[in-house]
C-alpha cells in the first residue's frame, strides 16, 4: 500500500508549507500531529520522524500479554463508534486466541442494536467458540461481571467482551459504557477505529481516553484505507495497535509492523 496523498505533502511540505499541510490534513491526518511533525522536521530527518511514529504504534503480541498474567481470565473489552468494525473484531480475535490454544469465551454485551447479538452468536457458532447467552435490554456490566465470574481461575481463558457502538458524546451511552469497565475490570480495553474516519478520530480518542481510559487500538478497514492519514494521527498518543483488520475474512487480522509501513509515507 502506497499512501500516495501523504508521499506527495511531504514533498511539498519543504516548497510549499501551507499546500503540504493542506494536503496532509486531506489525507486524514490530525492537525495536532501535522504541527508536531513539522516541528519534529526541523531537527530530523522526514523518514526518522515518520519511523519513530510509527514505532510507537507497535504492539507486544497478544498471546505474550495474556501469558505474563497470573490470574485468569485475562479479559478484553472492545469499544469504539457506530459500525467501525468491533463485533468483527471480537470474532476475528477469538478465531486467533484458540488457533494459539487459549480458551477465548465470547460476551455479546451489546444488548443494545437490533441484530447484535444473533451477529456475534453467529461468528462464534461458525469458529467454535463458546459465547455467553445474552438478551436484548440485559445490563452489559452485569454479563461481564457472569462472565468473569464463570471462568474465575481457568487457565489460558480470555474474554472477549463486544459493546454497542457509541459516539463519544452522547453521554447516557458513555456513562453505562464506564459502568462497564467499572464492573468488568478488563485487563486490556481496545478502542476499535475504522481507518476511513479522517480527522474525527481526535474527538473519538479523546472523549473514550476520558471516559474510561484506553490501552491498545484496533485499526479496521485498512483494505479499503488509500490515505494513511489515522496511523500518523494515532501516533500522537503513545499507545499501541493491538491489530489492524484488512477485510471480512477472519483470518485478515495483523500484527502492525512499522517496518513494513515506513516505504508507504515517505
Ligand atoms: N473492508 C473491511 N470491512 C470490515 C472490516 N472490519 C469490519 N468490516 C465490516 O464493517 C461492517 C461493520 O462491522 P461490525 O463488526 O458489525 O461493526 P461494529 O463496530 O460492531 O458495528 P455496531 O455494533 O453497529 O456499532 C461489517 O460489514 C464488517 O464486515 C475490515 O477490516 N475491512
Ligand atoms: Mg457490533
Amino acid at each position: 500500500m502506497v499512501f500516495e496523498g501523504i508521499k506527495k505533502a511531504f514533498s511539498r511540505l519543504t516548497e510549499d508549507k501551507e499546500e503540504g499541510r493542506k494536503l496532509l490534513l486531506q489525507a486524514g491526518v490530525s492537525l495536532e500531529v501535522v504541527q508536531e511533525i513539522e516541528r519534529e522536521l526541523k531537527e530530523k530527518p522526514l523518514r526518522e520522524v515518520v519511523y519513530e511514529r510509527l514505532k510507537a504504534l507497535t504492539s507486544p503480541p497478544l498471546d505474550s500479554l495474556i501469558s505474563n498474567k497470573n490470574a485468569w481470565p485475562y479479559t478484553i473489552i472492545f469499544f469504539g463508534v457506530n459500525g467501525v468494525g468491533k463485533t468483527t473484531a471480537v470474532a476475528k480475535v477469538g478465531k486467533k486466541l484458540l488457533d494459539e490454544g487459549f480458551k477465548p469465551l465470547i460476551v455479546p454485551a451489546d444488548t443494545y442494536r437490533a441484530g447484535a447479538i444473533e451477529q456475534l452468536e453467529a461468528h462464534a457458532m461458525k469458529l467454535n467458540i463458546p459465547y455467553l447467552s445474552s438478551r436484548y435490554g440485559a445490563d452489559p456490566a452485569s454479563l461481564a461481571f457472569e462472565a468473569k465470574k464463570k471462568n474465575a481461575g481457568k487457565k489460558l481463558s480470555v474474554i472477549l467482551i463486544d459493546t454497542a457502538g457509541r459516539v463519544e458524546i452522547e453521554k447516557n451511552l458513555m456513562d453505562q459504557m464506564k459502568k462497564i469497565v467499572r464492573v468488568a475490570l478488563p485487563d486490556l480495553k481496545v478502542l476499535v477505529v475504522d481507518a476511513l474516519t479522517g480527522n474525527a478520530i481526535v474527538k473519538q480518542v479523546e472523549g473514550y481516553e476520558e471516559a474510561v481510559g484506553i490501552d491498545a487500538f484496533i485499526v479496521t478497514k485498512v483494505d479499503a484505507d488509500t490515505r494513511g492519514g489515522v496511523f500518523l494521527s494515532l501516533s500522537k498518543y503513545k499507545k499501541p495497535i493491538l491489530f489492524i483488520s484488512k477485510g471480512q475474512e477472519y483470518n485478515s487480522l495483523d500484527q502492525f509492523k512499522p517496518e513494513d509501513w515506513v516505504d508507504s509515507f515517505v
